[in-house]
């Protein structure tokens, strides 16, 4: 039976994640925790405080609840990075080696840390980017996910422990707001439209970035962790994506379900991120070693958020 620890949950992943583990059969016992207090979404259930650069914090709490499984998700995301880059590193970086070093010590079975499709850099933006693609990035994000990247791979080889990890793409959800990303923008254009305002979108239009909606985001973590260690190749971390759109694509797909809906582009210094980002990828080894098959297209990812911000606006 696993034995949950959850850093970063009240963030937009780690909400989620955190209300499907606690469903999950085979998790007898769960501990969602945060730097901050528990967000509106996860008031019921077990919560505690965690600065994840405190790793005697974290080892308590490992120890105390006998957990064997860890989440980690505690970072900043990329335009926040930029503004704080060694802040950033400090936190993605350290973080990151305080959880694996603890999970070392205290023999937690395994751990699941996201990465990003930062990890590329302008030099593969043009192609479908492949799991082995050039890894260069140019923002301090991306580059603490590609160190972070080879540290799981570090901690596996010499240590044995089971680290496993999915570069995801931009995030779309209805409960939680991301903070600080650069695909943002994918999350705030539903809450202009179902508010009845124009959305004033921080990218170019034809922006194209590699998309998933949350749904498809959270069983791909819990289907990679309960895979059998056999079947994991990639000891980096995994590719992985759902759909590939640019705001005047997603804005199209709102329009068609809230008539009067209208966005106005005022790019600004997130642009100079997303241009350095892949706007395709190859998640075929994903797919290959546990099955990995995303179910929503944006038309079903565009209806679904609809639907839970403001069921009465749909089809306006
Ligand atoms: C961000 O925009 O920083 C994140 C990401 C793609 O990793 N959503």
């Amino acid at each position: 039976m696993k034995r949950v620890l959850i850093t970063g949950a009240n963030g937009q992943l780690g909400t989620e994640l955190t209300l499907a583990l606690r469903s999950h059969p085979d998790v007898e016992f769960l501990l969602a925790t945060d730097i901050s207090s528990p967000g509106p979404v996860l008031q019921q259930g077990n919560f505690e405080t965690l600065d994840v650069l405190n790793t005697d914090h974290i080892s308590a709490y490992v120890r105390k609840h006998k957990i064997n499984e860890i989440y980690h998700l505690a970072a900043l995301l990329s335009a926040k990075a930029e503004t704080m880059p060694l802040k950033a590193w400090s936190l993605n970086m350290d973080g990151l080696l305080n959880v694996l070093e603890t999970a070392r010590q205290e023999q937690v079975r395994r751990v699941f840390w996201p990465s990003s499709i930062a990890v590329f850099g302008p030099d593969v933006r043009e192609v479908v980017t492949a799991q082995t693609s050039p890894a260069n990035p140019t923002t301090v994000y991306g580059i603490s996910k590609v160190a972070g990247e080879q540290w799981a791979a570090y901690y596996h080889r010499q240590y044995g422990l089971d680290v496993r990890s999915l570069r995801y793409p931009g995030l779309i959800s209805y409960q939680t707001a991301p903070g600080g990303g650069t695909t943002d923008y994918a999350v705030e254009i539903f809450h202009s439209a179902v508010a009845g305002e124009t959305y004033r979108c921080f990218l170019k239009e034809d922006t194209t970035l590699p998309m998933m909606y949350m749904a498809d985001a959270v069983r791909a973590a819990v289907e990679l962790m309960d895979t059998h260690a056999d079947k994991i190749t990639v000891r980096t971390s995994y590719n992985l994506t759902a759909m590939s759109f640019t705001p005047a694509q997603l804005s199209e797909a709102i329009v068609a379900r809230v008539r009067d809906f209208k966005v106005i582009y005022e790019p600004d210094r997130r642009q100079m991120i997303a241009e350095t980002w892949p706007s395709y990828i190859d998640d075929a080894l994903a797919r290959r070693d546990w099955g990995w098959m995303p179910e929503y297209s944006l038309g079903q990812m565009t209806e679904d958020m609809l639907l839970h911000l403001q069921p009465h606006s749909v089809r306006s």
